[in-house]
């Protein structure tokens, strides 16, 4: 095995400029790192990671000729974007040209520069690899290299996020197989997140301080109610107070893609939120102290934060 990473070193080196062979062997390692990591194939990824940019040098004539040669099928977007052909041809390329047909391989190439929705773990090393490569030193990448620490998936949506947005600035069109992958990753994001009722609890917190709520409490009911896990109390000088930070959890976690569950029944002086598993009681403090819902549960139940 090793030496047919030494062979494909050898393949691509007169394809490509001295710089786009480092950025190569690059991706081809970071590629390997990932992959052990996250549990794809590390030499599958080292081979991939090699090969992904081999058609990267060609001019457009020679795109051309050989996607008629290797009869590539380019879709709409690809035939009108530079950019994306060295991806699909190369991938052809290696098929019928080097013989490699470990379809893993072949699309981890294909999509490397795109993503596409239901990536495996391998496309997405590469797709990851290509991104935070050693050679890379555009503005963010350190925050990348640290999100690939903590989870593939994390640092592959910043990468389709930063591309999104970098391609948008610029009003490029952008490949409907990026927006899938988006949307695949905004989606897992999202659940992951209002699954998570910690995260909930802190975004909560963050935004009753900023708005100077009085004396946020909060009761952990996780083993004697199916009702919710956590009760947030908080509350205001007045309705206006009430209303204002009621508002503000509402927008804060909208943002983060959390709706409340069912439309709240509320009064001017008392505000109910239900995020399943953190429902949060904001009052006007005469309110609550009328009816001490707190009081009902025993201290050792409140929780630190
Ligand atoms: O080949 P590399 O430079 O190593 O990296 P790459 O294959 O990811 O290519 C990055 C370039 O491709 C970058 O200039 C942005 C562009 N690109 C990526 N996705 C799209 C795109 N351009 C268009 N127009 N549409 C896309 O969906
Ligand atoms: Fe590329
Ligand atoms: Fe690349």
């Amino acid at each position: 095995m090793k030496g047919k990473i030494f062979m494909y070193e050898e393949i691509i080196k007169p394809f490509l400029s001295e710089k786009r062979f480092k950025h190569s062997i690059n991706v081809s390692k970071s590629a390997e790192q990932l992959a052990i990591k996250y549990g794809a194939d590390p030499e599958k990824a080292k081979i991939a990671g090699m090969l992904h940019d081999i058609m990267k040098e060609m001019t457009p004539e020679e795109h051309k000729r050989l996607a008629r040669e290797l009869d590539v099928k380019l879709d709409e977007f690809e035939l009108n974007t530079k950019k994306l052909l060295h991806a699909v041809i190369g991938s052809k390329y290696i098929e019928k040209v080097l013989g490699i047909n470990d379809s893993d391989i072949l699309n981890a190439v294909r999509y490397h520069t795109t993503g596409r929705a239901g990536m495996s773990v391998l496309e997405k090393v590469v797709f990851v690899a290509d991104f935070i490569s050693e050679d890379r030193d555009f503005k963010g990448v350190e925050e990348l290299r640290k999100l690939a620490e903590k989870g593939l998936d994390d640092v592959l949506m910043a990468g389709l996020k930063d591309t999104i947005k970098m391609l948008a600035d610029d009003e490029k069109p952008i490949h409907p197989n990026t927006f899938n992958a988006y949307n695949e990753m905004a989606f897992k994001v999202k659940n992951r997140k209002s699954k998570n009722p910690k995260f909930v609890l802190n975004k909560i917190y963050e935004v009753l301080d900023k708005k100077k709520a009085i004396n946020v409490n909060t009761i952990c009911i996780k083993d004697v109610s199916t009702l919710a896990d956590y009760f947030i109390f908080a509350g205001g000088t007045s309705t206006t107070h009430v209303k204002a930070l009621a508002d503000e959890v509402k927008f804060r976690l909208k943002e983060e893609g959390i709706l409340p569950n069912r439309k709240e029944d509320s009064s001017d002086y008392w505000i109910l939120l239900d995020y399943g598993d953190v429902i949060v009681h904001i009052f006007t403090e005469e309110t609550r102290k009328l009816y001490n819902l707190e009081g009902l549960w025993d201290n050792t139940r409140k929780i630190e934060r």
